[in-house]
C-alpha cells in the first residue's frame, strides 16, 4: 500500500504555481541533492525536488515543506513532464550524476560508460535547456545554474577514466553556458567536491559496501552538508558575483 509520502508524490501538479524564490534540485533523493534541498529551504527557498527514487523524495520534500515530482535526467519525456510542471525557477542546482565502475581505459564497460555520459552531461543538458527560459526571466535579480561536476572533472587516476570524461564533461559544458549567458541576468557556477561519505561509492561499486566503505576509512571525509552550505552560500551572493568554480576537498586528498 502506498504510504501518505508516496501519495503527495503521486498527485498531480498542473502547472506548480510557486510564489517566492524557487529552487529545482536534481538527484535529491538523498546525499548532497537532499542535503541541498534542506539548506535552500532553510533559507526561506521554495524547493521542487526530483529523482527517480519516489519515496525517499516524497519524505524529503515533506520534511522541508517542498515539492517531491519524479525525475529521470536520463529520459527527455521525463524532463519535459517534469518541467512543464514548473512555472517559476530561480535557481537550478544540477545535481544529478554519477559513478559506475573503477575499470581501466582497456576494461571499461560501454553501457557503464554511456550511462555515465548521460546522466551527468546529458542529464544536465536536459535541464539547463528545459529551464533555461524561466531562469532568464527570474523576479529576483539574476537566475542561477549551479551544477554540480567534481575534483574528477579536473583531475583523472587509473580507472576513473569514464567517470572522468563524463564530469571533464560537465565541466565543459558549464564554462561555455557561463561564457555564453555573461550578459544575461543568470549565475552558472561549477561546484567540484572531492570525497564526500555519500551512497556514491556504493552506486559505483554495485552495492558492494565493503568496496565502498575502503574508500572512506581512515580518511577525513566531506559530508554532504558541507556541500550544501557552499552550495547556499553561493545561492545567497549578490547577483553581480559569479563564482565560476570552487573546489572542496578533505584536508587529507590530492
Ligand atoms: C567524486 C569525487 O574524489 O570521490 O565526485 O573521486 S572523488
Amino acid at each position: 500500500m502506498a504510504t501518505m509520502a508516496e501519495n503527495t508524490l503521486n498527485e498531480k501538479y498542473p502547472n506548480l504555481n510557486t510564489t517566492g524564490r524557487t529552487a529545482v534540485v536534481t538527484g535529491a533523493s538523498a546525499g548532497i541533492g537532499a542535503a541541498c534541498a534542506r539548506a535552500l529551504a532553510a533559507d526561506g527557498w521554495t524547493v521542487i525536488v526530483g529523482a527517480r527514487r519516489r519515496e525517499q523524495l516524497a519524505e524529503l520534500a515533506e520534511e522541508i515543506g517542498g515539492i517531491a515530482m519524479p525525475l529521470d535526467v536520463t529520459d527527455q519525456e521525463s524532463v519535459d513532464a517534469f518541467c512543464s510542471q514548473i512555472s517559476r525557477c530561480d535557481l537550478l542546482v544540477n545535481n544529478a550524476g554519477g559513478a559506475k565502475g573503477l575499470d581501466s581505459v582497456e576494461e571499461g564497460d560501454i553501457d557503464e560508460w554511456q550511462w555515465m555520459y548521460d546522466v551527468n552531461v546529458l542529464g544536465t543538458l536536459r535541464l539547463t535547456q528545459a529551464l533555461l527560459p524561466l531562469l532568464r526571466s527570474a523576479p529576483e535579480e539574476a537566475g542561477q545554474i549551479i551544477n554540480m561536476s567534481s575534483v574528477a572533472g579536473h583531475n583523472v587516476y587509473a580507472g576513473g577514466g569514464g567517470y572522468n570524461a563524463a564530469k571533464f564533461g560537465v565541466a565543459a559544458l558549464t564554462r561555455a553556458l557561463r561564457i555564453e549567458t555573461r550578459e544575461e541576468p543568470i549565475r552558472v557556477v561549477e561546484v567540484c567536491p572531492g570525497r564526500v561519505k555519500t551512497d556514491f561509492s556504493l552506486n559505483r561499486f554495485r552495492g558492494d559496501q565493503n568496496q565502498a566503505e575502503e574508500v572512506y576509512a581512515d580518511k577525513l571525509n566531506l559530508t554532504a552538508e558541507d556541500i550544501a552550505e557552499t552550495v547556499r552560500w553561493i545561492a545567497a551572493l549578490p547577483a553581480h558575483m559569479n563564482v565560476d568554480h570552487i573546489t572542496l576537498r578533505p584536508r587529507d586528498q590530492i
